[in-house]
């Protein structure tokens, strides 16, 4: 386990290239096979695992396939220290990214505790987050201040979180949005196009809100090729999170190949 209290430091350290992130919906898949995508991103050369999704989730599943995901990943792990040829040991962490109070486990290294901030609801702007704080406390996981902004088109979270969604050419508004981010004291910022999302975000509004503040910048939502991620990776993206791509593959090798092509033209 990557050591208490030092996630946030190592998802806002500056670095040269964007890194990239998996995000596993529990909802969608069982923790044997969630473990498994988990491990073929790892070999890909992804930089977190992201465990949550908008609907459909409780702390039940979640735990099941954070400790799924654990497990495959420290007998890995395990694995390399036995293999003197290995000099990669790369630690990646567990990183809860939960819809409310009622998906939470113990068992990951931090949580993004977030404020949807464009949400009209005040359920999604503080009361989940009151109600998961002290089982936060409880669970001694690592509390990650972020904001969390969903942009057109918005998808599912933006119809359950009761988003007034940042439409695609609002640069004055997501700057603004930015700022306040900073102004609070959050020290990441998720901008959101929706899962599964026809278009990502549009990287205009990543540039704009990358400008205007000094917060670690994550953006995921219908990010599904190379190309993709590196416009929205130079666009001042930090880290990329990609969701559904992973649940087209079933063939571990096959993913892992798909998730390397990815990660290497973020970049390239
Ligand atoms: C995480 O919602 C994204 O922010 C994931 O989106 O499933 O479209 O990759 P995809």
């Amino acid at each position: 386990m990557i050591q208490k209290l030092k996630i946030l430091g190592y998802l806002t350290k500056k670095h040269a290239k964007t890194r990239h992130a998996i995000l596993i919906d529990p909802a969608d898949q069982t923790p044997d096979v969630a473990a498994k995508r988990c491990l073929a991103a790892v070999n890909a050369g992804t930089s977190m695992i992201l465990v949550g999704g908008s609907s459909d989730t409780d702390s039940d599943n979640v735990e099941a396939t954070v400790i799924a995901i654990r497990e495959i990943l420290e007998l890995v792990a395990w694995a390399k220290t036995q293999d003197s040829t290995r000099t990669d040991n790369r630690q990646v962490p567990i990183v809860l990214f939960p819809q409310g109070a009622a998906a939470l486990s113990s068992s990951a290294d931090a949580v993004t505790f977030m404020m949807l901030m464009n949400s009209t609801s005040s359920r999604y702007l503080i009361e989940e987050q009151v109600a998961g704080a002290p089982h936060i406390r409880r669970s001694n996981i690592e509390p990650l201040p972020m904001g969390y902004l969903v942009c057109a088109p918005g998808g599912k979270v933006g119809e359950v979180g009761k988003v007034k969604l940042i439409e695609k050419d609002d640069t004055k508004r997501i700057q603004a949005y930015a700022l306040t981010a900073e102004y609070y004291g959050f020290k990441l910022l998720y901008l959101e196009a929706g899962s599964g999302a026809k278009e990502p975000v549009n990287p205009q509004l990543i540039k704009s809100a990358k400008e205007s503040c000094e917060l670690t910048i994550i953006v995921g939502g219908g990010i599904r090729d190379g190309q993709t991620a590196k416009k929205a990776a130079d666009a001042g993206a930090d880290w990329i999170v990609t969701g559904n791509i992973a649940e087209d593959y079933d063939d571990s090798d096959e993913l892992q190949a798909v998730l390397t092509e990815l990660i290497e033209s973020m970049n390239g």
